[in-house]
């Protein structure tokens, strides 16, 4: 009786694959949002601590835009999404973006 198992082989021959493009999740200023509410979104959604925290934030207020994290795209569409959902449940105008970096 023959083995029908197949052998797996390994494929050497191909190229590996690219690196998977990252997103960066940025916020954007606003007159109305409070400082303490996006230093705690900062904390809970992207885990940076309380002093980084504080420093986006004001990067944010004073030049418009601010970086708060890198990943692949399906979690940098979470926290978009998380960010958005908390600042409306808030009654805060708050934006932030995904853009490729
Ligand atoms: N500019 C807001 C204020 O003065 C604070 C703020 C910071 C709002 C960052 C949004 O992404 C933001 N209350």
């Amino acid at each position: 009786m023959s083995d029908t198992k197949q052998a797996v082989k390994p494929q050497l021959d191909q190229q590996p694959l690219p690196p998977p493009k990252q997103y960066g999740v940025f916020l954007l200023n606003d007159d109305y949002t409070p400082m303490d509410f996006v230093v705690m979104l900062l904390v809970d959604v992207f885990r940076l601590p309380e002093n980084l925290a504080e420093a986006v934030m004001l990067q944010v207020h004073h030049e418009g835009k601010g970086l708060c994290g890198v990943y692949q795209k399906d979690i940098a569409d979470t926290k978009h999404q998380q960010v958005q959902n908390l600042a409306r449940q808030a009654g805060h105008p708050l934006l932030c973006t995904v853009e490729e970096v």
